[in-house]
């Protein structure tokens, strides 16, 4: 039974994969900070077979003593403070364990090493937030970056990292650089899910209004379910890489806002959002879209769920919780 180690188990991709690898037969270890942490019980009763190991990213001891216990032979590196408008106001936080965390954890598996004909590999979650003030579209994998927030630079420092470890010590050390995926579990403090919670709420009568901040905003949306393939997909070749995983399409955050307001029967979205200047960022990423030619023809993966797919899931979804939530 292969054995996966995966940092930030208790986030949307975390959960997507744990489920992912344990229908395909893994040992599902989920690395988890804190010395009490409440996300613990919801999980556990969700996904029981999931194995609680502790650990913090920002501590070197703890990822080595999280390896040595579990040896495992794929790792997933998803942990991060990944809510790219908190990184400007707590920028010291994100890059000690988004950047420096990816450090960490290459150099833990260097030290612990694993099983000698099967060396442990190492999936690295990079980010689109990488591109920022674009500098080509469509973005591929050879696009230069420029990151426009905290969150964006320490994603590029990971991102150097990891390659600089395959390069220079041989580590089977892949590097994603996805796109934005959103579905059901994705969190509140994103715009689709704020954005589909707020549909729900307000066609139930819990709230008048959804503000906002930056509506022009560009985005290359896809659903999380698809994309955990693509990291697992990465790990099972022969050599590692980096790849590009997005659906190549881009849509303006007035598109997500229609749609999910047809969807719930509420007619026009402009009645009900307004916009809010605390939402709005110091640096913005306007437009992202992405290609994915090289997934699709070395990995051979394909997204399956389309934008209107994506926005009728989550509403849908949320409309059926916060029905229950009201009860
Ligand atoms: P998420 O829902 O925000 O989950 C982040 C996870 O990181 C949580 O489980 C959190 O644990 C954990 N974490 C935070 N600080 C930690 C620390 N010091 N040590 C260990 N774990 C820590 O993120 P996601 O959407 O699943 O994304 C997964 C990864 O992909 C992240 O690295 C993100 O930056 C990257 N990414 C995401 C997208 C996207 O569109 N979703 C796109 C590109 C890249 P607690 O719950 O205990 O705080
Ligand atoms: O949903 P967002 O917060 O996601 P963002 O910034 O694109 O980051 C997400 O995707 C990245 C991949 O590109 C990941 F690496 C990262 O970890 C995270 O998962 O914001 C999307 C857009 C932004 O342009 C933002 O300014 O929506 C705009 N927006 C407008 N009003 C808002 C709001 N975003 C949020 N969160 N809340 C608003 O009220």
């Amino acid at each position: 039974m292969p054995r996966a180690l995966i940092t930030g188990i208790t986030g949307q991709d975390g959960q997507h994969l744990a489920e992912f690898l344990h229908e395909k037969g893994y040992e599902v270890f989920g690395l988890m900070k804190g010395q009490n942490n409440p996300k613990i019980g919801p999980l556990l009763a969700e996904f029981p077979y999931i194995r609680i190991v502790s650990g913090d990213l920002t501590d070197f001891a703890s990822l080595v003593a999280a390896i040595r216990t579990v040896q495992p032979n794929e790792i997933y590196n998803l942990g991060a403070i990944s809510f790219v408008a908190i990184s400007f106001t707590q920028a010291e936080l994100t890059s000690n364990v988004t950047g420096l965390g990816v450090l960490r954890m290459l150099e833990a598996i260097r030290l612990v090493g694993g099983e000698k004909d099967n060396p442990i590999r190492f999936y690295q979650a990079s980010s689109s937030e990488m591109y920022g003030k674009v500098r080509e579209i469509p973005q591929t994998e050879l696009t230069a970056f420029h990151p426009r927030s905290p969150y964006g630079v320490a994603k590029v420092f990971g991102h150097h990292m990891t390659v600089n470890y395959r390069e220079s010590y041989g580590l089977h050390a892949s590097s994603g650089i996805l796109f934005n995926h959103e579905g059901p579990r994705r969190g509140y403090e994103f715009v689709t899910r704020k954005i589909s919670s707020s549909v729900a709420r307000i066609k139930l009568g819990m709230q008048d209004k959804l503000l906002l901040g930056n509506l022009a905003a560009k985005r290359d949306w896809g659903y999380a379910g698809d994309y955990v393939k693509a990291m697992w997909l990465m790990l099972q070749q022969d050599k590692p890489d980096d790849y590009v995983i997005a659906t190549g399409e881009t849509h303006e955050i007035t598109e997500f806002l229609q749609l999910a307001f047809e969807c719930a029967g509420l007619g026009d979205w402009r009645k009900y959002v307004g916009q809010d200047k605390q939402y709005f960022r110091p640096a913005e990423v306007d437009l992202l879209v992405g290609d994915a030619s090289k997934a699709e023809k070395t990995l051979g993966w394909k997204r399956e769920v389309d934008f209107p797919a994506l926005v009728e899931m989550m509403v849908r979804h949320d409309l059926d919780l916060e029905a229950k939530r009201a009860k």
